[in-house]
């Protein structure tokens, strides 16, 4: 059901709408089929007008809106990501109903725990390595912890945090059905796509 490659445009990478839309596009070249949209900074208004150009452009791609169910559905989007601070999953699932996904962030085996009991489409657990992209990461799971969180749960489980060409592969063998990505697609967007989605495969 979850792709392996999950795609991250965490618009604080980006100097312009251009350069988001231009970067989404080339993921889609590469044949990504799942991408989440994440605003951080942005207003309210500036993230709907992003989801609407990312909607247009991006025909066929699964969409994900990171933390607003309200802006998932006034863009088009195919459903929402929430983090532990966000509506919980039965409030997105409220707004959104169950055709669109719920998807939600955990970090320790108690918030696993407590995902596998909701509605969610999908659990991800992070972060798998030290990363820059987040402010104020959790701390580090390791393998050990994304192995403890197979454990926990049947649900389709998400790896994210510091994953790269380089360690996608363990990620996958230790249990997740897909890795989540942020930095390591912003150089050559294109060809990083290509080259998870050959190591992934
Ligand atoms: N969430 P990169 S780690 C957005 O642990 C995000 O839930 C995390 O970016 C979590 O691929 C993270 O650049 C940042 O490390 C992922």
């Amino acid at each position: 059901m979850l792709p392996r490659l999950y795609a991250i445009i965490d618009a604080a990478c980006f100097p312009d709408t251009s350069a988001l839309l231009a970067f989404a596009g080339e993921l889609r070249a590469a044949g990504v089929t799942l991408l989440q949209y994440r605003n951080k900074v942005g207003s309210a208004r500036q993230m709907l007008s992003h989801a609407r150009e990312l909607r247009r452009k991006l025909e066929g791609v699964r969409l994900i809106m990171n933390d607003r169910a309200d802006l998932c559905l006034a863009a088009g989007f195919d459903g929402v990501h929430v983090g532990q601070e966000d509506l919980s999953v039965e409030g997105a699932r409220r707004v959104l109903g169950n055709a669109l996904w719920v998807g939600v962030s955990t970090h320790v085996p108690e918030q696993v725990q407590a995902a596998a009991a909701t509605s969610a489409d999908y659990v991800a657990v992070g972060p798998v390595f030290a990363t820059r992209t987040k402010a104020n990461p959790d701390p580090v799971i390791g393998l050990e912890g994304l192995r403890m969180a197979r454990s926990l749960i049947r649900k389709p489980l998400v790896a994210i945090g510091g994953i790269t060409r380089e360690n996608c592969r363990p990620v996958l063998e230790a249990g997740a059905d897909s890795v989540a990505v942020i930095s390591d697609l912003l150089d050559n967007p294109g060809k990083s796509a290509e080259e998870f989605l050959r190591r992934l495969g």
